[in-house]
């Protein structure tokens, strides 16, 4: 109809218009058509409704693992784009220890909303590893070459008392629907904790007890927010009669933290005397959730 519409133009052309026009009109519809063969791979991507995105979790953000034991880490990949996103896996692998795998294909599934796929990695620290934290990088990489996508995240690993270590403490909170017994605090889990009985009667102490005398060189500590622990000293013994005050804080407010010796120590009991905590609606309590060694 268009063409025919033509007529408007003077009489020799419009015949003429009459054998051209559609063939000018199949060239533009073949350039629309072709226009994203003819633009960029990056152009062509912007264009794409469901770019590729990825985004990895690494669960939980702290283990505790005992020298030679074995954490077990649960990533997470999320995935949105057009089609499925195949890749690979990485976790660093810190000299000596074991990580597996420590790279392993991926695939999330998506066809346009964001998947999750789940993945299990096991780590193990050598039996001589020094104690504390290592970071484990985590990284998931597409291998489509023409629109990559990559993400990153980290996880903690902390080498904790080693096998058959125990704990006492001066007091213990009466269950109330739940446990706050001493060794709750090098169980290697953050959802628990020591809970002293002693509301605002201080000192209250927690003494950790290893099967063999190690090498320390300080040690971490996760307080409550539930009221924190802000005033301690940090004691070792290799008898539990002499002890030896390693470290003093005083107006704590960190609830995550390390407590450096001045210098690296063999003890074979290691304990913490709290003498403040942070006012609480819920009592003044000690809570200590996590007491760990740091290596020396
Ligand atoms: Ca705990």
């Amino acid at each position: 109809m268009i063409i025919e519409s033509g007529s408007s133009l003077p009489g020799p052309r419009s015949r003429s218009a009459g054998r051209v026009r559609p063939a000018v009109l199949l060239g533009v519809l073949l350039a629309l058509l072709l226009q994203p063969l003819l633009l960029s791979p990056a152009a062509a991507v912007e264009d794409d409704p469901f770019p590729p995105r990825l985004r990895v979790v690494a669960e939980p953000v702290t283990s505790f693992v005992q020298p030679g034991g074995t954490a077990m880490i649960t990533i997470t990949v999320w995935g949105q784009a057009r089609d499925p996103i195949d890749g690979v896996l990485r976790v660093s692998r810190p000299s000596g220890w074991q990580v597996t795998p420590a790279e392993q294909p991926f695939q999330v599934p998506t066809h346009g909303t964001p998947v999750p796929v789940e993945y299990t990695v096991q780590v193990t620290p050598p039996a001589d590893a020094d104690f504390g934290r290592e970071t484990l990088k985590i990284t998931a990489r597409s291998t489509d070459s023409e629109a990559p996508v990559k993400a990153a995240t980290e996880a903690a690993v902390a080498v904790s008392w080693p096998a058959g270590t125990t704990a006492e403490a001066s007091s213990v909170h009466p269950p109330g629907g739940a446990s706050f017994v001493a060794g709750n605090a090098i169980d290697g889990d953050v959802s628990t904790f020591w809970n002293d009985a002693t509301v605002a009667a201080y000192p209250d102490e927690l003494t950790v007890i290893t099967p063999e005398p190690i090498k320390i060189s300080g040690v971490g500590i996760v307080t409550h927010s539930a009221g924190w622990i802000s005033d301690f000293t940090v004691q070792t013994s290799t008898d539990g009669e002499t002890w030896s005050t390693r470290a003093t804080v005083k107006g704590n407010s960190a609830l995550d933290r390390e407590v450096p010796f001045r210098r690296a120590v063999t003890a074979s009991q290691v304990r913490i005397v709290v003498t403040g905590n942070a006012p609480s609606s819920f009592g003044e309590f000690t809570r200590l959730i996590e007491l760990t060694p740091l290596g020396g």
